[in-house]
């Protein structure tokens, strides 16, 4: 069946108030680009003449500026899920007039498959190729591609010459069979393939091709600063001396890595210390840093669920197609963030947290309780089915006035349950078979920032003498010290513990 080639507005035109559309694309990588943009102006129009017009968006993670950005801009957005990192979306969910469900990853698509999402439209995806008897070869991100690809009523499809057909083969495409009929995921080791290179679809089902030729919209990251260089030594020492303790194998367990400036120092850190052997990748993103190290050889293989790099990093993987053939693979997010395969090969996952609590509660999305920073992203995924679970974060944020150690975290997504060692740039908390005083101890004393220790010995100590110290007037005392003064260290315990 011929392809049917249109411009984005034709594609968009397709696009009716109140449909819901699943988006390819993980990070900026595989997002696609133009027909958003349409979109977004036929929102635009459609607003100016008094008609209603928002769409439900699901994605596989965060997206490019020319989706969540002009989806965002033009107050198209009925509904998103899941981790977004657009800062108008944010803006737009904040102010309450986008409404947005953020979950763990690793469930996205099985919650299509399942009817929890509704149904499902449209389905506009990005490729390299595509054929006339409907095979999708995709670009740098699956996302939740394959099962965009079976669940959506229609397809339309960005076939983007600027990522080259000789993509095809870095895919490994499964999608698992629902309840009760599923089986294990056949994957053992991180270079492991068991699913196939190209989605297959009936091709009348594909409305429209847009032809387009334009790179991810990938940000650069803020280099490594003095803070952020100590947290990845900690790290790396912390790794090393789990190796020379025997807790971990001598040839060493895949990495996880999240994804922003903290987790680009870290894979840099680990790669340039010589107490932590070459490794594997079974991770989500694909950044910058591991393509440097697999450059150096220090990175054996990633498995990842998409190539999030910058613009010059992604070139010197297209000239040097060959080698980065043999070392990487990009699998559906579903498969890439599995706890089942986290949990079978032994991750050491490394994400991010925005504050943890006294207990190893931590936070990873919501400032002071309300505001979204990004999302869950796959934090959870694998954080929860780690041979090791370590979570980094800078002691204090806002030059000081915010300390990343608080006496109750104000919104949970990962607990003290599933969190085992938090590092900072002032050292390395240890919570694994420690009760909850012991925890406190071990995050005052080497986690937190000097400036805070002494309000935070002094809370322990105030909250008693039981078997999880807690004063629930004082428990948010620095959230609302920091409301007040705009400034944690002036926080006041008397007047806490007096109420
Ligand atoms: O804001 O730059 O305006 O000052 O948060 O903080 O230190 O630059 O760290 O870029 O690594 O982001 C948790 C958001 C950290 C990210 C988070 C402010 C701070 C700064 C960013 P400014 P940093 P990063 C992969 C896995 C959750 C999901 C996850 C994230 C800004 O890592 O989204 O890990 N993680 N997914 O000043 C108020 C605090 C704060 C604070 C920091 N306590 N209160 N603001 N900030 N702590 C992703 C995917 O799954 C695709």
């Amino acid at each position: 069946m011929a392809l049917r080639f249109m411009s984005a507005e034709e594609a968009a035109d397709f696009i009716k108030h109140d449909d819901v559309v699943g988006f390819s694309g993980f990070t900026p990588a595989g997002s696609v680009k133009a027909i958003p943009v349409a979109i977004g102006e036929k929102a635009k129009a459609e607003h100016a003449k008094g008609n209603p017009f928002k769409i439900g968006v699901i994605t596989g993670a965060s997206t490019g500026d020319s989706l969540d950005g002009s989806l965002a801009r033009a107050e198209a957005v009925k509904f998103r899920t899941p981790y977004q990192s657009n800062n108008d979306l944010r803006n737009l969910i904040n102010a309450g007039k986008a409404d947005y469900f953020d979950t763990h990853l690793s469930v996205v698509g099985q919650h299509i498959r399942y009817g929890f999402l509704g149904k499902i439209n449209w389905g506009i995806i990005e490729a390299c190729d595509v054929t006339e008897q409907g095979e999708i070869v995709l670009t740098t991100g699956v996302g939740i591609s394959p099962t965009i690809c079976m669940y959506a009523d229609k397809l339309l499809i960005e076939l983007n010459s600027f990522h080259p057909k000789a993509l095809r083969g870095m895919h490994d495409l499964i999608v698992v069979a629902d309840p009760p009929n599923r089986r294990e995921i056949p994957i053992y080791k991180p270079s492991d393939r068991a699913g196939k290179e190209i989605i297959k679809v009936d091709p009348s089902k594909i409305a429209g091709v847009v032809l387009t030729n334009q790179a991810d919209e990938v940000g650069g990251f803020a280099g490594t600063d003095e803070v952020t260089d100590r947290i990845g030594l900690n790290v790396a020492e912390f790794l090393s001396a789990e190796l020379k303790s025997g807790r971990i194998p001598a040839s060493f367990l895949p990495l996880q890595s999240g994804v922003g400036n903290i987790a680009n120092a870290v894979m840099s850190a680990l790669g340039n210390h010589k107490g932590i052997p070459d490794f594997e990748m079974y991770t989500e993103v694909i950044q910058d840093s591991v393509i440097d190290l697999m450059m150096k050889e220090r990175i054996r293989f990633a498995s990842g669920c998409s190539l999030t790099v910058s613009p010059g990093q992604l070139k010197q993987i297209y000239e040097n197609l060959d080698f980065f053939h043999k070392r990487i693979v990009l699998r559906p997010q579903e498969i890439s963030n599995s706890p089942e395969v986290a949990r079978r090969i032994g991750i050491i996952s490394i994400n991010t947290a925005l504050e943890a609590d006294l207990f190893g509660n931590v936070n990873s999305t919501n400032v002071m309780g309300r505001k979204m920073m990004n999302g869950i992203g796959g934090s959870g995924d694998f954080t929860r089915n780690a041979y090791i679970s370590i979570f980094t974060c800078p002691s204090v944020a806002k030059g000081g006035k915010i300390s990343a150690f608080v006496p109750m975290v104000s919104h949970t997504d990962h607990s003290e349950h599933s969190v085992q060692v938090i590092i900072t740039e002032q050292g390395v908390a240890d919570l694994r078979s420690k009760s909850p005083k012991a925890k406190m101890e071990a995050i005052i004393e080497n986690c937190a920032h000097p400036d805070y220790r002494e309000a935070l010995r002094d809370y322990a100590h105030l909250a008693g003498d039981t078997h999880t110290p807690c004063t629930l007037s004082a428990a948010f005392g620095m959230h609302l010290e920091f409301e007040k003064s705009g400034d944690m260290r002036n926080v006041n315990w008397g007047d806490c513990f007096k109420k």
